[in-house]
């Protein structure tokens, strides 16, 4: 290409070319420039464009002899700002080059020109211009002069979208979203393949962009689409709303923009998931068999009622319906079966423990599209911390029911379906000596018609006697009445109840040790027919003496064995274990003997497996 803007600066006058031969003029020649050098120049003028600060670019200029003599080119010098430099002459360091420095003619063999190279390299974001002057004995201009331009300018980054939401993007699939660079600034705007990266505190990385296949140089005005893809393939689940926690990180472009480089583009993406709900349980609230509410509802004992709340939440916001709960008994002490009864309340079940030990209660639920939260037992909160719980922290709770009584037996046995008893016979006592409640009336006290009644004991028979003599008169105690059969002497105080001897079935709670007083009364706290196998008997403030523990067969048609277990107030541990099997229906286990002096002195005995066959009807 060269020679195709040759300017040739032609000696046709000195008035046509006073600019550029500013001295040294030569107009004897009447144009002839025979045996003469002459110069030209190319290109006329240097034009370095707009170039970002700090960076540098070189032109070259070619001075050519297209006289028939040497051309002696005897200076060159630069005038201007410092942004302009010349490089070299004809290969050499421009300060290392000897003056003049000769231009062969064209046709003799070397060619006929040199290259001046110079160098822009701006310093400030303003217009620069300056010049270079070649002095030489070339007979058409002995001077020229080379107008210098350029200009000091940045490249501007910009982005758009300035930051990537991609949404919900269903997990292990994808979504693609395009950003656009673009270059609003004069200089090019200069991104290496490796200046462009993901950053990103998620792993595995969700987000990935598709690299140019080179650098990218973006002149003024001119941009480029990168795809960036987002897939995750993992997900984080935040520990206090429970809601899967969207994938945050930045496309970083490092560029040659001095002032928004590295610059960040936002990436944000959510996982599509949908998670169970998260459950928790609350101990609300316990009451013993005779309603009395527990200030400590994390302290029951067996038989206690216990109320539990469930609440269950779904992170993606979808209402928990009652039927969607599931409550488990997943842990009781051996022997127990025990079921919590979720009716009418799904959210407010109870339990009643039938036996001393530990029970752990677990919920899960389920979202409208089926996904059931899970739990692990084993991780099962205590009732306290589960009452202290606030972020969905316990969907199993567990707590111990241990025996409030001075004395607890408890009456085990396998398979469902035989009637077992379990018996406490009261010292002295009677087996299978029920109780009678001759006050039993469904009138009124205050009711004039209301019929008091005695329970007089006469030869061994039992009955109710209506009152013939006056119980104040008599002495009679609270609760007492007075009862004459006509025998001289015979007229004695009788109490309205006739408590058996033998706490069982029959006579769940006899009136024990001081009479009137319910407080050393025993109690049959839970007598199972068919659908369960447990019994316990329970016992306060026992008088002293020997009390008999038995088993009897009532009915069934297994041999099931049987296991009582006594247990002293204060203890989870029971004082005894002692197994036997039942045999058939009026098969009776005199299982053994508590001696109880008092709260520090008492102890069991084994009555070594003796079976009598005693029906109780
Ligand atoms: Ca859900
Ligand atoms: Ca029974
Ligand atoms: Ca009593």
């Amino acid at each position: 290409m060269r020679g195709t803007r040759w300017v040739w600066l032609l000696a046709l006058g000195c008035a046509a070319t006073a600019v550029l031969f500013a001295t040294g003029c030569d107009c004897g020649g009447g144009g002839l420039t025979k045996g003469k050098p002459q110069i030209a120049v190319d290109p006329q003028a240097l034009s370095f464009g707009a170039l970002s600060r700090g960076n540098e670019r070189i032109l070259s200029l070619t001075v050519e002899n297209i006289g028939d003599a040497t051309l002696n080119v005897e200076s060159i010098a630069l005038s201007g700002p410092a942004v302009f430099t010349l490089v070299d002459w004809d290969g050499v360091a421009f300060g290392e080059v000897s003056w003049p420095s000769g231009i062969v003619p064209p046709g003799v063999g070397p060619p006929p020109a040199k290259v001046l190279r110079v160098r822009f390299s701006p310093d400030d974001e303003i217009d620069f211009a300056g010049e270079i002057t070649i002095r030489s004995n070339a007979q058409n201009a002995r001077e020229v002069t080379v107008p210098l331009t350029g200009s000091g300018s940045v490249p501007i980054i910009e982005v758009s979208p300035a930051q990537l939401d991609f949404g919900t993007v269903s997990l292990d699939s994808s979504a693609s979203l395009s950003l656009t660079i673009a270059n609003r600034g004069a200089a090019d705007l200069a991104i290496a393949r490796s200046g462009i990266a993901i950053t990103t505190a998620s792993d595995p990385k969700p987000f990935a962009v598709t690299l140019p296949a080179t650098d990218l140089v973006l002149p003024r005005d001119a941009s480029r689409t990168l795809e960036v893809i987002y897939a995750p393939r993992g997900y984080e689940v935040d520990p206090d709303t429970h809601q899967v926690l969207p994938h945050q990180g930045a496309i970083v472009i490092t560029s040659n923009d001095p002032d928004h480089s590295p610059l960040e583009v936002p990436l944000r993406g959510l996982p599509g998931v949908n998670l169970p709900p998260v459950a928790s349980i609350k101990v609300i609230a316990a009451k013993k068999l005779d309603g009395t509410p527990l200030a400590d509802p994390c302290a029951p004992a067996p038989t206690d009622t216990i109320t539990f709340e469930g609440s269950a939440l779904d992170p993606e916001g979808s209402t928990v319906q009652a039927s969607h709960l599931r409550w488990a008994v997943e842990g009781r002490p051996a022997g127990s079966f025990r079921e919590l009864i979720t009716t009418p309340d799904a959210f407010h079940p109870t339990l009643q423990p039938d036996l001393t030990g530990e029970f752990v209660v677990c919920l899960s639920a389920a979202d409208p599209q089926g996904n059931r939260g899970a739990y692990d037992p084993a991780q099962a909160c205590t009732c306290a911390a589960a009452n202290a719980d606030s972020s969905y922290g316990c969907p199993c709770v567990k707590l111990a029911a241990l025996p409030r009584e001075d004395i607890r037996i408890e009456l085990t046995w396998e398979f469902l379906g035989p009637d077992l008893d379990l018996h406490l016979v009261a010292p002295d006592g009677e087996f299978c000596s029920p109780t009678r409640e001759c006050r039993y009336d469904p009138l009124d006290p205050n009711n004039p018609n209301w019929t008091r009644t005695a329970c007089v004991d006469g030869g061994g028979i039992t009955t109710c006697r209506t009152p013939n003599c006056d119980p104040v008169a008599l002495g009679c105690l609270s609760g007492q009445e007075c009862y004459d059969d006509g025998v001289a002497g015979s007229t004695k105080c009788h109490w309205q109840t006739c408590s058996g001897s033998d706490c069982y079935w029959d006579a769940r709670n006899p009136d024990w040790g001081v009479p009137g007083d319910r407080r050393d009364d025993p109690l049959s706290a839970i007598d199972c027919t068919r659908g369960c196998r447990a019994e316990n008997i329970n016992l306060n403030n026992p008088v002293p003496g020997l009390y008999m523990i038995m088993v009897n067969y009532y009915e069934g048609s297994t041999q099931p064995e049987a296991t009582v277990k006594v247990y002293f107030k204060g203890s989870s541990d029971p004082a005894a274990v002692f197994t036997s099997r039942m045999l058939s229906t009026c098969d009776t286990w005199n299982v053994a003997l508590i001696d109880w002096q008092d709260h520090e002195t008492h102890r069991v005995t084994y009555l070594q497996d003796a079976h009598s066959q005693r029906c109780c009807n």
